[in-house]
């Protein structure tokens, strides 16, 4: 019960129970998010501002597919891993332990934290073998959509289930945005059996696409239904955790107004047909369902143009989907001001980087790399703390690269060499085929080594991955 509500009268309360008040605002239908509801992790201290939690990745059977057991690698038992919810400033502590086949890391996508706790293997800290464990010990200053996963083979590990959620609350933000939910977006693929495809399927040409499962995931769950009511708000937090697959997402007759990305909201919002998120990428997009009573709203993956092939006989899929309520449309309360003052980064005096993403020659197995180098052969780039530097990253192959920097939002920058408006944080950035994204970024007081790289994963595994090196 809300605090505004212990002070009305007893007899009000009970009147309002029994036969709903007049005045009592439309609400979402009953258990409207119940097909989507996220676990969330359990916060073991008591403290207001520490959010402690257990984490243990391994290996659990789940029917993803009805009637089938597939053996997905999890956190704590389900895809994806439980949500970790905290708000801004709070500290967050990880008792992470590893009871996989296999040693592996945990990078918190998106967090400004210390190098350290970044789960760069060999550079934060050690792989965590299998039986060990390790403690992620960080504050998060910035609300937003985060997530979580490996970087250890991590293509073949983030394909295999190992993904989850964490949610950074800012108490300040205006409420009645509409009623939310934290939709994690994935893939898999499963073979009739039930077991999980390979993931070196398709060998060479199998890492140079990026490996989709066929299976879209929303929560872990193929094709689940959310209630609406017609004319009320939903506010969904989407990320895009798949290993290789773009997130095209459309609701006929419908648009989306895109209020935050990756780091927070946006300056202001924008209208939008379509929602793209490619690997990494998140979007925080407000919905307004319009249709009949008992209607269903389709919302489908659409194929996204990135590159050789991409798009070439491949269906649009629904994704998921929304049910209107048997009920008359519902008069939702004027939109609140959705608005966050972002200061552009001075591009003047910054120092250049200059990248390009490439694919080596040769004969064997796949290699990818930047400048023609892959990752294990790399020499860091290095760079001063309080710096400021504008990077461009260009795309010599015939396809996309959604390009990720740990550690640091940056701004994207529009053709005049200006950050696009509206301002926004970013961490990933998509690079399309034949072109360039650049991006300014302020390297504030975390000195370490920090990684980037393509986040589709095939690629960062088969060396389209980098290290820079800040340093005090
Ligand atoms: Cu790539």
């Amino acid at each position: 019960m809300s605090s505004e509500n212990t002070k009305l009268p007893l007899c009000l309360l009970l009147v309002a129970a029994a036969a709903g008040c007049a005045g009592e605002p439309p609400s979402q239908p009953e258990g409207w998010d119940r097909a989507v509801a996220l676990r969330s992790a359990l916060d073991l201290d008591a403290r207001a501002d520490v959010v402690e939690v257990d984490l243990t990745a391994r290996v659990e059977e789940l029917e993803i597919v009805p009637g089938l057991r597939t053996p997905a690698w999890t956190y704590d038992g389900g895809i994806p891993g439980p949500m970790i919810r905290a708000r801004v400033g709070d500290r967050v502590i990880v008792n992470f332990r590893n009871e996989l086949p296999a040693p592996t890391t945990i990078h918190w996508h998106g967090i400004r934290l210390s190098a350290q706790m970044d789960g760069a293997p060999g550079h934060s800290q050690p792989e965590t073998a299998s039986g060990g464990s390790f403690t992620y010990d960080f504050v998060v200053p910035d609300a937003g959509l985060y997530w979580y996963h490996p970087h250890v083979d991590s293509a073949a590990q983030a394909g295999n289930g190992l993904y989850g959620a964490l949610l950074v609350e800012d108490p300040a933000e205006p409420a009645a945005l509409g009623d939310e939910l934290v939709l994690v977006l994935s893939d898999m693929g499963v073979e009739d059996d039930g077991s999980l495809v390979s993931p070196n399927t398709g060998g060479n040409f199998g890492t140079l696409f990026g490996r989709e499962g066929d299976l879209l995931l929303v929560n872990g769950r193929v094709n689940p239904v959310i209630e609406a009511r017609a004319g009320l708000r939903q506010r969904w937090r989407l990320v895009n955790a798949a290993r290789s697959r773009y997130y095209q997402l459309a609701i006929e007759g419908h648009r989306f107004t895109r209020i935050g990305g990756d780091g927070g909201l946006l300056e202001y919002p924008v209208e939008t047909d379509r929602i793209v998120l490619t690997p990494g990428e998140r979007a925080d997009v407000l919905i307004e369902p319009r249709g009949a009573p008992g209607a269903t709203l389709p919302v489908r993956w659409v194929p996204y143009d990135r590159g050789y092939g991409a798009t070439f006989g491949r269906p649009e899929v629904e994704a998921f989907r929304l049910r209107l309520a048997d009920e008359p449309a519902a008069e939702d309360e004027p939109l609140p001001a959705v608005a966050r003052a972002i200061e552009p980064l001075d591009t003047g005096a910054a120092r250049r980087v200059d990248l390009q993403l490439t694919q080596q020659d040769g004969p064997g197995e796949l290699v990818l790399g930047i400048n023609g180098v892959p990752s294990w052969e790399a020499e860091p780039l290095v760079a001063a703390v309080g710096e400021t530097a504008v990077w461009t990253v260009e795309n010599t192959m015939v396809f996309d690269h959604p390009f990720h920097l740990h550690g640091f939002f940056f701004q994207v920058l529009g053709a005049d060499g200006r950050p696009a408006r509206p301002l926004e944080w970013k961490d990933t950035v998509n690079v399309p085929v034949d072109g360039a994204a650049s991006f300014v970024v302020r390297y504030d007081n975390r000195p370490g080594m920090w990684m980037f790289h393509c986040h589709i994963l095939d690629h960062a595994d088969a060396g389209m991955m980098g290290m820079l090196h800040v340093v005090r």
